[in-house]
């Protein structure tokens, strides 16, 4: 791949410019949870919140989008208002979606594969998130399994989670990820988080809480040239954690109404957070942004301890 062509499609925002000359670091937002993932105006406010959050821990964020057929890698406020007002209009794209966006100039949110796509290729290393997509319950009838999971065995960014949400089979989320030698950290207790529920009960590879211990672990994987992504989970916090048997109940409900209506592909997704913020009355956002704020402490402490990890291996 010719790495310089495919910048000439980048552009970087005045900020990222700047902490780019400063030598700060930079994290990466996605933008398909500003359009699909919440509800406006409360996306914005978030996505905003989220920003500052980050540079309160010295760290620059880059939320990456596709506006005017460029991959904008940090925006504007206006830009943020933008794309989580005009969710109608803005595609939500995904490692296929990439080149159709861009080539037809159109507005696009890039999920967990494409920001990872689009972080690489802008040099950045770490990415915040609120959950990941990955293999849907009923997989083995309908095969969607979402191209989150793929794109995490390939791409080299870490990608800093509370997990993923239950309206995905998790166990066999964990065993894509194995056999696809994607490490699962879990960041504050031993288990991988279930987003709005801190605990999934399923164990994650491997519990590191440390951010420099984290970075090291990052860099011995990309050092030996096993390529791919990490997720790091760490769970929302305890105060905006929701009862399991609640949540259990609005995902059977969300399920059930997709069926009976026929979502499926790529607009599954957005129609399950959808109705379980609904079915929730508001709860399951509540805690989703609290997660989201959370994340982004946990991704700015990461990205500074990146900054400073050496490469090859430490004294013994
Ligand atoms: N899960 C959430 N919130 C989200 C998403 C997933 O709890 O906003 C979004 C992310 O952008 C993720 C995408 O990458 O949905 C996954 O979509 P799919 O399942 O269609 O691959
Ligand atoms: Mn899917």
């Amino acid at each position: 791949m010719n790495k310089a062509l495919a910048r000439r499609w980048l552009v970087d925002s005045p900020a990222v410019a700047e902490a780019r000359r400063a030598g700060r670091p930079l994290l990466a937002l996605e933008s398909t949870i500003i359009s699909h993932g919440m509800p406006y105006p409360h996306n914005v406010r978030t996505a905003r919140e989220v920003e500052a959050i980050v540079r309160g821990l010295g760290a620059e964020p880059a939320t990456i989008a596709l506006i005017g057929g460029r991959v904008r890698i940090g925006l504007s406020d206006d830009e943020l208002d933008l794309l989580g007002r005009a969710t109608g209009e803005v595609a939500k794209v995904s490692r296929r979606d990439l080149p159709a966006i861009l080539s037809r100039g159109s507005l696009g949110a890039t999920t967990v594969a494409a920001t990872m796509i689009c972080a690489e290729l802008a040099g950045i290393e770490v990415f915040v998130t609120g959950g990941i997509g990955g293999v849907h319950r009923g997989a083995a009838q309908t095969f969607d399994i979402s191209a989150d999971l793929q794109e995490l065995a390939r791409t080299p960014v870490a990608v800093v989670c509370a997990g993923a949400k239950s309206i995905l089979d998790l166990a066999l989320t964990l065993e894509y990820l194995e056999t696809h030698g994607v490490p699962v950290i879990a960041c504050g207790q031993d288990n991988f988080a279930a987003f709005h529920v801190r605990d999934s009960g399923l164990r994650a590879d491997f519990r590191i809480d440390d951010a420099a211990a984290q970075a090291r672990f990052l860099r011995t994987k990309w050092d030996l040239g096993l390529g791919g992504g990490v997720v790091i989970s760490t769970p929302v916090p305890g105060d905006a954690a929701l009862p399991r048997d609640y949540v259990d109940r609005w995902v059977a409900q969300a399920i059930a109404d997709a069926d009976a209506q026929g979502i499926a592909g790529k607009a599954l997704t957005p129609f399950l957070l959808a109705r379980i913020e609904a079915l929730s009355g508001g709860r399951s956002l509540a805690a989703n942004i609290a997660l989201v704020k959370h994340n982004a402490e946990v991704g700015a402490r990461l990205a500074n301890a990146l900054a400073a990890a050496g490469h090859g291996p430490g004294e013994v």
